[in-house]
């Protein structure tokens, strides 16, 4: 039998909490043969509303789920952690400019870090998903010198499953004969869902779908699908950004199927012109319990300006975090 693994999720009291802790200890993540721990942390006030969750995963009597912690302390939640999930976030609000929003997440992912550094596993694997994802992740990252940056990672993983599944409604195939789509860039509206190397059914994806859709519909509906879910919905996307952490986190630990590509938030080795060190969304292979980038694609100029563009945003990113210090 297997040892049971430590998985901290923040936020755990939250809407996306509330799907992912259930799939994570039903087996979904990291295989049905892979006992859990669960240490979730939430801020103070929120950790009575955790308690009712707490009794709720309990009462699933989940075969895997071999312990919960639960804590407003991330030096607790972290502490021995082989995944950590970190959602919990200050989301935008009304006239919120995003200098505000990049200092009020600061204030969340510093201390994090801090405490992954001193207390998680030294081989922790970390999956940012609050907003903004990319630079919570990079603030998270440069307070953990401890640990190697490529543990750090962000999701751009529902962008990857959007797109995926607009391409299967469009062409009429199912999303299993969708391969090698690509998100590059910003979990943001300049995202790049690129279908240059996507094939379906094997055949090129742009040869079965006009330029104008993709360009003109495909690119802004999967970047803008958080905006028509909360229109819809009245509340922003939550169990399909569970189902997006679980395959982020299952893929990088369990390996993506044989060549395959997915999308991951990871940081830049300068592969593709994008600028070192950005926390950037790149087609990855996953073996090993490790991820690398997939090199060689052809970068059309329409790619390039995209690219370029996606990068330029998380380039001013990073200069407002390094101004405020948390970099
Ligand atoms: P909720 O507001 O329902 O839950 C967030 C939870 O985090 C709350 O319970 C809050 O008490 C907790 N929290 C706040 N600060 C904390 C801290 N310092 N330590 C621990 N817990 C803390 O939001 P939810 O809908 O669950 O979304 C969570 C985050 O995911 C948001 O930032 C949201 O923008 C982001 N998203 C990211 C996506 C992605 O693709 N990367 C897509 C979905 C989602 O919008």
């Amino acid at each position: 039998d297997k040892h049971p693994v430590r998985v901290a999720v923040t936020g755990a009291a939250g809407q996306i909490g509330y799907s992912l802790l259930f799939r994570i200890a039903s087996g979904d993540m990291l295989g049905k043969d892979q006992p859990v721990i669960l240490q979730l942390l939430e801020v103070t006030p929120a950790l009575k509303a955790l308690q009712g969750v707490v009794m709720e995963l309990r009462d699933c009597a989940f075969p895997l789920l071999a312990d919960i912690v639960t804590s407003d302390d991330p030096n607790v939640a972290f502490k021995d952690a082989d995944y950590a999930l970190l959602v919990g976030a200050m989301p935008r609000k009304a006239g919120m400019e995003r200098g505000d929003l990049l200092s009020a997440n600061g204030g969340i992912f510093k201390p994090q870090g801090e405490a992954l550094n001193r207390v998680a596993s030294r081989d922790v694997k970390v999956l940012v998903v609050g907003n903004p994802a990319n630079t919570n992740a990079l603030i998270a990252q440069q307070n953990a010198p401890d640990l190697t940056p490529g543990q750090f990672t962000a999701m751009v993983r529902l962008d990857h499953n959007r797109a995926v599944s607009q391409l299967a409604e469009k062409t009429g195939e199912p999303v299993t004969a969708i391969q090698n789509l690509t998100i590059w860039g910003n979990h943001s509206s300049t995202q790049y869902p690129d279908l240059s190397a996507a094939t379906v059914s094997g055949r090129p994806a742009l040869e079965l779908v006009d330029r104008e859709w993709y360009e003109g519909q495909y690119i802004p509906t999967v970047a803008k699908r958080g905006a028509a879910i909360i229109e819809a919905r009245g509340a922003s996307s939550a169990a399909s950004a569970a189902s997006a952490a679980i395959d982020h986190m299952r893929d990088w630990a369990l390996g993506t199927p044989e060549g395959q590509w997915v999308s991951m938030g990871i940081p830049s080795d300068g592969s593709y012109g994008v600028p070192e060190g950005l926390i950037y969304g790149f087609p990855v292979k996953c073996s090993g319990g490790s991820y690398e980038i997939v090199q060689g694609l052809d970068v059309s100029d329409f790619s390039r300006g995209k690219m370029d563009a996606t990068a330029q945003e998380l380039t001013e990113e990073r200069d407002e975090v390094r101004k405020l210090g948390l970099v």
